[in-house]
């Protein structure tokens, strides 16, 4: 009778047990099912979240300076050359006489004389001289120095002039 009792007891607890591990089993078991679960979705989360190669364009964008620069070339001023006015620098002989008799000038001037008289008349001086002038030609001097120069006609002494150089 006892023993019986004692084994129904022991059975019992016996079953007990058994239930607990299996209890405990199929815990473990979901246990590793929401851990394989938890794993997958972490697994699919990373492959989701992969740093998904981003394309870089290049871009290639053709810089092309636009060098159009306007060329403002400025027109050359022409220096309209200053051709000095007649008698400045002209001395006119006529009628056995130079004229102007006396003619200033600045340095580096080149005088021209005209002989416009009838007769043959030529410049003589100590500086300068010139060839026999018939009718209507020239004789150029230029003056680099400053200085007061007498000069006078060779074929007529008496025809007597004076260039004032400054
Ligand atoms: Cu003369």
């Amino acid at each position: 009778m006892t023993y019986y009792y004692k084994h129904a007891i022991f059975s019992l607890v016996n079953q007990r047990k058994n239930k607990q591990k299996r209890k405990d089993i199929k815990n473990m078991k979901k246990n590793l099912i929401s851990i394989c679960m938890v794993l997958l979705s972490v697994l699919m989360l990373a492959s989701c979240a992969s740093p998904t190669v981003a394309s870089t364009a290049p871009s290639a964008a053709p810089t092309t300076e636009l060098s159009s620069a306007p060329s403002t070339a400025p027109a050359a001023s022409q220096s309209a050359q200053t051709k000095p006015a007649p008698g400045n620098n002209e001395i006119s002989i006529e009628n056995f006489s130079f004229n102007p008799g006396t003619l200033t000038v600045k340095v580096g001037t080149t005088v021209r004389w005209t002989n416009n008289d009838s007769a043959t008349h030529n410049i003589a001086s100590t500086t300068f001289s010139s060839p026999d002038l018939p009718t209507g030609k020239t004789f150029e001097f230029k003056f680099d120095t400053a200085g007061t120069y007498d000069y006078h006609c060779g074929i007529h002494p008496s025809m007597t002039g004076q260039i004032i150089v400054q």
